[in-house]
């Protein structure tokens, strides 16, 4: 990992946002994910490879939670420092030939506010030609239905990052095929598996952005 890579991935960690934030208090004054990002792209760091960094800030402060070395607010200023740094990459996950293939409606589900990893999966999708309409996090079931009766012939993605939510998934995916039969519905997010999507009556389950990305391919074809 190059010397800057490795600085942005701390800032994700430390949840340093940039240079006038205060927090944390020992990284006072000093540059941020925000800065350090930004000279990373100038100097032709990858966003693929800020992305990985990143990812692996955000294993790491979830690994410390759970070990209760750190806590919610360390959480919320890693998360906040992460989107900083998605911000700087959305245009080269977007400069795609935007040539839409489809529309993916796409949100977290009711109960869930985790919506990075959402984000990040509406960017790569959006890449890659599709047209996301994205609901934003804690969707209820309504929401979606509104928006599917508004999109005809889209698809549904749904993420959950809560073991707890993962039953609302469920539920929004009974209530989906129960109204829509024939909707194509995709889900993701770090608790799922392969068989817990196929248990709640989805047609896919992906593990990245990569693979919902394939998967709706096929459908479009
Ligand atoms: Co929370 N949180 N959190 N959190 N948080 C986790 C998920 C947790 C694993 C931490 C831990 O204990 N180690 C744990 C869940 C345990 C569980 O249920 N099994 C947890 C908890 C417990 C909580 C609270 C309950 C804490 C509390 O209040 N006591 C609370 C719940 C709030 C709520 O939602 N109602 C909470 C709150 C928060 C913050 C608000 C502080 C913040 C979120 C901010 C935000 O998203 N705007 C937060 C964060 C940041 C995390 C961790 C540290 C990081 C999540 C993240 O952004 N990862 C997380 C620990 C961890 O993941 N290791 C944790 C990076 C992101 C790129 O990955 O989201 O997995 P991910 O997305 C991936 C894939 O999953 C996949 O592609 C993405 C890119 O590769 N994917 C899809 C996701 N959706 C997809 C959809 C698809 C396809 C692929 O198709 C449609």
């Amino acid at each position: 990992m190059s010397e800057l890579i490795d600085k942005i991935s701390i800032c994700v960690e430390r949840g340093k946002v940039n240079l006038k934030a205060p927090f944390p208090p020992d990284l006072k004054e000093q540059p941020g994910a925000d800065e350090y990002t930004r000279e990373a792209l100038e100097k032709g760091e990858t966003p693929e490879a800020i992305l990985q960094a990143c990812n692996q800030a955000m294993e790491n402060i979830g690994g410390k939670f759970s070990r209760n070395e750190v806590f919610v607010p360390e959480l919320l200023m890693a998360a906040k420092a992460m989107n900083v740094v998605m911000e700087h990459l959305k245009p080269y996950f977007k400069s795609g030939n935007i040539k839409s293939k489809g529309v993916l409606v796409l949100g977290t589900v009711a109960g869930d506010l985790h919506d990075i990893g959402k984000n990040l999966v509406s960017m790569v999708i959006e890449g890659n030609g599709w047209k996301v309409e994205d609901l934003g996090s804690d969707v209820k079931t309504e929401k979606f239905l509104k928006a599917i009766e508004n999109c005809p012939g889209c698809i549904v993605g749904l993420s959950a990052l809560l073991t707890t939510t993962m039953g609302n998934m469920a539920k929004t995916v009974v209530e989906i095929k129960k109204q829509y039969p024939d909707i194509k519905i995709i889900v993701g997010g770090a608790p799922l598996s392969a068989r817990a999507a196929e248990e709640m009556g989805a047609d896919a389950y992906a593990a990245d952005p990569q693979e919902a990305v394939k998967y709706l391919n096929s459908w479009a074809s």
